[in-house]
């Protein structure tokens, strides 16, 4: 099982992906992710120019040790270029082992756990009305857990909230756009705190008690307003409140902790198990945000929830759109095959990416499964692929009213 030809593909069908494709001697291949919104090229080169030299020759039935290889030999340790680029790695060997054993990747992680993966997906609105009817939309299409985002009056423009585009056709959020430099939008945390709790009393008169709510503040509050935030949210019982606060500063969920008991979801942002320690130890969340493609894989990955499983923490693993076909496959597998699985984010990829990556996986009636072919389940489309090369895209930035650059 020599590794013969490592490859790394950077395309743009939809919005930039990262994908790294491993070649055996016996011809078996295996796909990677390794997307990092708004820094692709950085994790390619990573890959093409430091990674893919050392993987020629290798054993690719060696998936620990080649992790440990890329995690240790490279000194620098984390970081979101290199846990992306070890993940990609990662991943591949999987495929390729699932593959080899003519077994989808899910059973090699001890089987099914579960029948299908529950997974919520993004509704957004400028008002309430308009809300309700992405609300509606999403229930229409099967999803039976609904992230709620809002415009906020007083700010242009808020995290989370799809520009609708008139015609009536799908438009999912991506925080991304194709454009040289960062936009800068606004941002005015009292006028949030005030508006978002009737936002949720809104939601709950019209849908009800039963359906599953989450919600994003996507790291703009301090722990005193995160505190008060989620309190304000306790009638409106959300399955989450995410990224209530950066988070980086894990003993500050402490002091959330002390005043709410709406449940806690963080980490996207997060690449190894170390961002966790306090937070998973001291229990003072209750979701594990993680991508397999920035956490250093299904290897660091399953070793991370097994840790929260200790401490009843269960996974809401990161699926926007910036996670290609492949990293959204390998979150999939992980997920059937775990205890602890929480739900799954899911916003679908638009019709270009789904030309570049054929994939094997479902959604019915809300519930996503990785399939049953061996290996992950996607193939890469290279003819495809190159149809779209990379565009420069960026995440956008916020200001305050003052001007002082603020977490978006
Ligand atoms: O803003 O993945 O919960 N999902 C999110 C995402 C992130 C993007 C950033 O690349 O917060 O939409
Ligand atoms: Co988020």
């Amino acid at each position: 099982m020599k590794i013969v030809a490592a490859d790394v593909i950077v395309s743009s069908p939809d919005r930039n992906f990262v994908t790294l494709k491993i070649t055996t001697a016996d011809g078996i291949t295996g796909l990677g992710d390794g997307t990092l919104n708004g820094r692709e090229l950085s994790v390619a080169s990573y890959l093409r120019d430091h990674v893919v030299p050392l993987l020629l020759g290798r054993d690719a039935h060696r998936i620990e040790d080649a992790w440990q290889f890329l995690y240790r030999s490279a000194y620098w340790r984390r970081g979101p270029v290199t846990m992306a680029a070890i993940a990609a790695v990662d991943v591949a060997l999987w495929d390729i082992k699932a593959k080899a054993a003519g077994m989808p990747l899910y059973q090699l992680l001890g089987g099914a756990s579960r029948t299908g993966i529950m997974a919520y997906g993004h509704a957004s609105g400028r008002d309430v009305p308009e809300l309700f009817d992405s609300i509606r939309a999403h229930l229409e299409l099967g999803f039976r857990s609904i992230r709620v985002q809002t415009s906020v009056p007083g700010i242009n423009a808020v995290y989370g909230v799809a520009a609708q585009s008139g015609d009536g056709k799908r438009y999912d959020y991506e925080p991304a756009q194709r454009i040289p430099l960062p936009a800068e939008e606004d941002w005015d945390s009292r006028a949030y705190l005030r508006h978002l709790p009737g936002v949720f009393e809104a939601v709950r008169g019209e849908f009800g008690p039963e359906l599953p709510l989450l919600h994003d503040a996507h790291h703009r509050l301090t722990p005193i307003q995160a505190a008060r935030l989620g309190k304000a949210l306790e009638p409106y019982d959300l399955f989450w409140l995410e990224d209530c606060t950066p988070a980086e500063n894990q003993e500050a969920l402490r002091l959330v902790r002390q005043h709410t008991t709406t449940p806690l979801a963080i980490g996207e942002v997060f690449n190894t198990v170390w961002d966790y320690q306090t937070l998973i130890r001291e229990q003072l969340i209750d979701y594990v945000r993680s991508a397999v493609t920035h956490t250093g894989g299904i290897t660091a990955m399953r070793k991370l929830l097994d840790f929260a499983a200790q401490y009843q923490i269960k996974s809401g693993i990161h699926g926007p759109t910036d996670i290609s076909p492949v990293g959204m496959a390998a979150a999939l597998h992980l997920d059937l095959a775990i205890h602890n699985f929480g739900i799954q984010e899911y916003m679908r990829h638009g019709a270009l990416t789904d030309e570049v990556f054929r994939q094997s996986f479902t959604f019915t009636d809300g519930y996503l499964h990785p399939g049953d072919q061996p290996g992950i389940g996607v193939e890469l489309d290279e003819q495809a692929a190159a149809r779209f090369p990379y565009q420069p895209a960026y995440l956008p930035f916020n200001r305050l009213k003052d001007g002082t650059v603020h977490d978006w």
